[in-house]
């Protein structure tokens, strides 16, 4: 087989495959690794594709892939913390929930890697990139742009959705305007420690709802669900909502942010079943 996009299209097929059988196999372990390989193959391929628009095809659907297995190493995480009260579960308005989604009683935590070490009093905020102003924030210093309470919903990609969460926090929009964005600025990388990203456009961002937190249900936001500070982006899945917030960089193009490099969507709007890239 010569010719490099059939031999990514069955080196795509051969991966699928196997994911589909994985669940049954005695060494799933095993069948994820083949898996890997299959597709890292696949993404070496890519290079010998000669036309553009078909390599960015298939580069997505490679990314996409690497995407599901990274959505099925995650779901072991999904269990509730002991922590936390049960949210109360409006089974009874399933007009609050979006599609494909279920409500949980409790609160998972759910991140990549490792939480940062947490010292609210040592805490800082970097507003930067694409503005006048170049701000670095104390969490004084952002309680000081103006406090204000909203109750909004958090919906996980993975499936599950909490709802009712009162959050205390400053409007990301007043921060923003505090930094007084350049005319060219179109988005903000929101950076959260240790090495996690994720990109919103500006203007979703200046919506009412958008707050930069640092209290949950009233009561300090915990290490676990990102306090000192963590963003708050209601009309789009949790993996915008970035925890333990440390940069806000305003830039003039959508870069993809940690799980959009991986297949995530570059918007991830929970009401259109935003999940994956090409959804
Ligand atoms: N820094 C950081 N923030 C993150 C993540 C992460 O991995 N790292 N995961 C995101 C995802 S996928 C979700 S659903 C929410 C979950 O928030 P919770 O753990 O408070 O429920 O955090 C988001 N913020
Ligand atoms: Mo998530």
């Amino acid at each position: 087989m010569s010719d490099p996009t059939d031999a990514v299209l069955a080196l795509l097929r051969k991966a699928d495959d196997l994911r589909k059988a994985a669940p049954s196999r005695a060494e799933p372990e095993a069948a994820r690794e083949r898996i890997v390989a299959l597709l890292e193959d696949a993404r070496t391929l890519l290079a010998r594709v000669g036309d553009a628009d078909q390599r960015q095809t298939l580069g997505a659907a490679v990314s996409r892939r690497f995407g599901d297995l990274d959505r099925e190493a995650l779901a072991p995480m999904l269990r509730p913390t002991a922590d936390v009260a049960p949210a109360p579960t409006r089974v009874d308005d399933p007009s609050r929930v979006p599609p494909g989604q279920h409500l949980t009683a409790g609160w998972p935590v759910l991140h990549v890697g490792r939480m940062p070490d947490v010292d609210p009093a040592a805490w800082r905020c970097t507003v930067t990139g694409r503005v006048h102003r170049r701000t670095v924030y104390d969490l004084a210093g952002l309680a000081a742009l103006g406090t204000v309470e909203v109750t909004a919903d958090l919906h996980c990609v993975t499936g599950w959705s909490r709802l009712d969460n009162t959050w205390t926090g400053v409007r990301v929009r007043d921060v923003l305007a505090a930094a007084e964005p350049r005319p060219e600025a179109t988005h903000v990388i929101v950076t959260g420690a240790p090495a996690y990203s994720a990109t919103v456009d500006l203007a979703t961002l200046q919506r009412d709802e958008v707050l930069l937190a640092w209290s949950h249900d009233r009561t300090p936001l915990s290490a676990a669900h990102g306090g000192p500070l963590r963003l708050v982006v209601p009309s789009r899945y949790g993996w915008k909502s970035v925890k333990w917030v440390t940069e806000l960089r305003l830039v003039d193009r959508d870069v993809p942010g940690y799980w959009e490099e991986r297949g995530y969507h570059a918007v991830g709007d929970p009401w259109r079943e935003q999940r994956f890239h090409g959804d």
